[in-house]
């Protein structure tokens, strides 16, 4: 009975042996690589709902794997991207901050890519000073972009497209999956949003919808930085004191002439007025239309507002806007998911959401980011992978945006460059957690003296611990019990209590610093590279 069964199968084996390049050609997966610039975790369903629901990006989760320790090497946007691209850390691909050039001879895995036969697109925010390689398309926006009425960097010159720029990043995507792409090869997309970067401009449909809403605010959003080191209390990203009344609680820059409030930065009212400047006159009467109220009712309330209440009111305007930004990338990662649907695409095809790194949405007081604690070294990971990845699974492991190379061409089956430094994430993906042998990740953040004013610092990170090392003009430790602690109030390095844990990790730390080819002398050469300039 059995050889009956097989004898017809063995003769269908053969008869397509014939097309088998075809046939592999086909079944290598296509991946798509969305990411957001500053999406924090908190600000995504699938991982708490208190703030916003994400049903789409959910979706991700839902059918794939949602992490719970990722996290980034350094936690800014272009030091970050040249991560990512490379699977190295920032001392060896040269991208330490927002300013120091990236070292062009570094491979970057689009090139791998395009080499092994993918066909490889790019579309909106890329940021790392330089234009991709290894790309076939791409359309990148300049530097930080704009929120409206963009101009993109292209393979053929410079374009300029009017609307807001997440819908236009969505437009431009779709319109490479429907109409541009080889249905021939496999691919690999990048999906890059500019939002919900700061200055938060949302849609017209959502800041008409947001600016109602009321957020619950953070345990700690009147932290007095009281338990920890000098970094947290000198560092300059407090949403009272050094976010901007203009140019991001969208107060219109006479008003705080007529109010007497003192700007939060040189650069506060230009910042608003920069946004003005680039609306149509359309765009620019429905912002009004909804923003003009607002300013109105703050003028009447300042005058009798405590520091508490102002520090309020400018949380929930951060919010209205922030999250505003938000609802349209979700919405635009929906319309990816569908089509992947319609074409049947899904199965074949794997789904990556991440962002560049965490953000602060007022724990401890603050917004933007750049710190080894959790809100900005964390970073949302989500991968959906049909047949693979098991629907709706987590994972707490400490992974790294240094993995997502490794991780790719491990997926496409390409030979990984013996000097990328993360880990596939391939094992985890499937299940199997003894295919995965990573306990701690290293940490190291340079750019200072520079805006907001973070110490440089490095560290380690296990599921358990954190300690980090902040140095140049300071040089002081830290210790968080991450279990007992969660929200990292309370500094442990000179409790006796963790003596043992802090001998340990100190140990370990300089392990990992040999071991990724970290060290003091490089610490030297990029404080000279940045004091120098
Ligand atoms: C701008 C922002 C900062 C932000 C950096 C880096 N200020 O300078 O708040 O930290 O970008 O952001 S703004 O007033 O110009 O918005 S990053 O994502 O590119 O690293
Ligand atoms: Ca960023």
């Amino acid at each position: 009975m059995r050889i009956l069964v097989l004898v017809p199968l063995v003769a269908f084996a053969m008869l397509i042996t014939g097309c088998s390049e075809q046939v592999k050609e086909k079944a290598r997966p296509n991946i798509i690589f969305i990411m957001s610039d500053d999406h924090a975790y908190q600000a995504i369903s699938a991982y708490s709902d208190h703030l916003i629901q994400t049903p789409n990006i959910d979706r991700i989760a839902d059918e794939g794997m949602l992490f719970s320790n990722a996290c980034v090497t350094n936690s800014i946007c272009a030091p970050s991207r040249a991560t990512i691209l490379t699977g190295k850390h920032c001392h060896l691909h040269g991208k330490i901050d927002n300013r120091v050039p990236f070292d062009t001879t570094q491979i970057t895995f689009p090139q791998l890519f395009q080499a092994a036969g993918y066909q490889t697109a790019m579309f909106g925010k890329l940021h790392f000073g330089n234009n991709p390689k290894g790309i076939d398309e791409f359309k990148i926006l300049p530097g930080q972009g704009s929120y409206y009425n963009p101009d993109f960097n292209t393979n053929d010159g410079k374009i300029h497209i009017e609307g807001y720029t997440t819908d236009v990043i969505r437009d431009l995507t779709m319109d490479w999956m429907k109409n541009r792409r080889d249905i021939e090869k496999p691919f690999l997309l990048f999906y890059l949003h500019k939002a919900p970067h700061r200055e938060w401009l949302p849609a017209e449909r959502h800041f008409k919808e947001f600016t109602k809403k009321t957020f619950p605010e953070p345990a700690t959003l009147f932290d007095d930085y009281q338990g920890r080191g000098s970094a947290a209390k000198e560092a300059e990203m407090n949403i009272l004191i050094h976010q901007n009344w203009a140019g991001d609680s969208k107060l219109r820059p006479e008003v705080l002439d007529e109010l007497g409030i003192v700007p939060s930065s040189n650069w506060d009212k230009r910042a608003m007025q920069n946004q003005y400047n680039r609306f149509t006159e359309e765009q620019l009467a429905a912002w009004n239309a909804v923003y003009d109220p607002i300013i109105d009712d703050f003028r009447e309330r300042y005058p009798s507002m405590t520091e508490k209440e102002q520090m309020s009111w400018k949380y929930q305007r951060y919010m209205q806007d922030y999250l505003g930004c938000i609802a349209a990338v979700d919405e635009s990662v929906g319309t990816l998911l569908e089509y992947l649907d319609e074409e049947g695409l899904t199965e074949n095809t794997i789904v990556v959401y991440t962002s560049d790194q965490g953000f602060y949405l007022g724990e401890h007081g603050w917004f933007d980011k750049r710190f080894i604690y959790d809100e900005s070294f964390k970073t949302p990971l989500l991968v959906r992978w049909p047949g693979t990845v098991e629907p709706g699974s987590t994972s707490d492991q400490m992974v790294q945006n240094m993995d997502f190379a490794q991780t790719f061409l491990d997926i496409a089956g390409i030979d990984a460059p013996g000097d990328m430094q993360g880990e596939s994430l391939v094992p985890l993906l499937k299940g199997d957690i003894k295919g995965w042998d990573r306990d701690a990740v290293y940490y190291h953040y340079y750019e200072y003296p520079a805006v907001h004013m973070v110490k440089r610092h490095y560290g380690i990170v296990t599921r358990e611990y954190k300690l980090a090392h902040f140095y140049y003009d300071v040089d002081e430790w830290e210790l968080y019990d991450r279990r007992n602690d969660p929200m990292e109030m309370q500094n442990e390095y000179d409790n006796p209590e963790y003596a043992e844990v802090v001998k340990e990790l100190k140990q370990k730390l300089a392990d990992l610093r040999v071991k990724y080819k970290d060290s003091e002398e490089l610490d030297q050469k990029y404080i000279d590279l940045y004091t120098k300039r």
